[in-house]
């Protein structure tokens, strides 16, 4: 294991030139036993990640829902994870599944996992996305909850028996509705959590930053303005959205929600 000493020597060294990562991996140097953000971070310090030797595949149609943020935490995390988009589905696949649904990740070894959450959690963890300090943890893991809450919410209005375009009108709207979380009220919270911070955990981009910006790309899909009312939101978006990595991962996945009735 490498102490902190040598590896505070080596880390100018080795991002972007993650060659030299592998060469000391391969000469027995083990990085996994540490825990620190998987990419630059938005503070600009380098930091090291790890480029797992297996191949893990996400299954799921290329579209930006539930799918949409393991690939980002893989992308970002630099997990060696390639997204199979042509599926014959229900085919063969489904029965196949822990739970008869997509996404799943497959790996090494017969490895299949399924329920996105958990599979974010699980390359997060591969990544080391998940904080070093209890604190960086505890916020990136609400984030990731609050992620879901935002998806669900669009879920419901995109199905909404009571049509679409009134329901999405609910959760974009700028008052309050009773009974209901509107995406003000979240915005309004997480601008209070973000502070004056590039990001939710100090400039790291760690999971819960991910998922919060995935989300937001997926709602300012649906609307391009509405972040526009809380400009630290949507400076965090922006500077996340710059991150080659996090644009990649996006390159060529098409809407699945929509803002109005068919
Ligand atoms: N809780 C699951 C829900 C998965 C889910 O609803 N998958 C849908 C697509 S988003 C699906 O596979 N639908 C096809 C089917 O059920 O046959 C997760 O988060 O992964």
């Amino acid at each position: 294991m490498l102490s902190d000493t040598v590896y505070n020597k080596l880390k100018p060294l080795l991002p972007p030139n993650k060659g030299v990562a592998k060469q000391l991996e391969a000469s027995g140097v083990k990085f996994q036993a540490y825990s620190f953000p998987a990419t630059e971070n938005l503070n600009g310090e380098n930091v090291r990640f790890p480029d797992t030797v297996e191949k893990f595949t996400l299954h799921y149609w290329p579209v930006k829902a539930r799918g949409y943020l393991p690939f980002i935490i893989a992308t970002v995390g630099n997990i060696n994870c390639s997204w199979t988009k042509d599926l014959q589905w229900p085919g063969d696949l489904k029965a196949q599944t822990p739970f008869g649904q997509l996404p799943v990740l497959t790996g090494p070894d017969g490895f299949m996992m399924g329920q996105s959450l958990a599979i974010v959690h699980f390359l997060a963890r591969e990544a080391h996305l998940l904080g070093e300090s209890r604190a960086e943890y505890a916020r990136s893991e609400e984030l990731i909850q609050e992620f879901e809450d935002l998806l669900t919410a669009l879920g419901k209005a995109h199905y909404s028996p009571e049509g679409r375009t009134k329901a999405m009108d609910n959760f974009f709207a700028s008052t309050s509705i009773p009974n209901l979380k509107t995406f003000w009220t979240h915005k309004d919270c997480l601008s209070k959590l973000l502070g004056d911070q590039k990001t939710f955990s100090k400039g790291k981009l760690l999971a819960g930053d991910l998922a919060i910006w995935t989300a937001f790309d997926i709602i300012c899909g649906l609307e391009a303005n509405a972040l526009d009312s809380h400009p630290t939101l949507k400076a965090f978006f922006e500077s996340v959205g710059a991150n080659p990595q996090v644009k990649a991962a996006g390159e060529g996945i098409a809407m699945y929600y929509k803002r109005h009735s068919d």
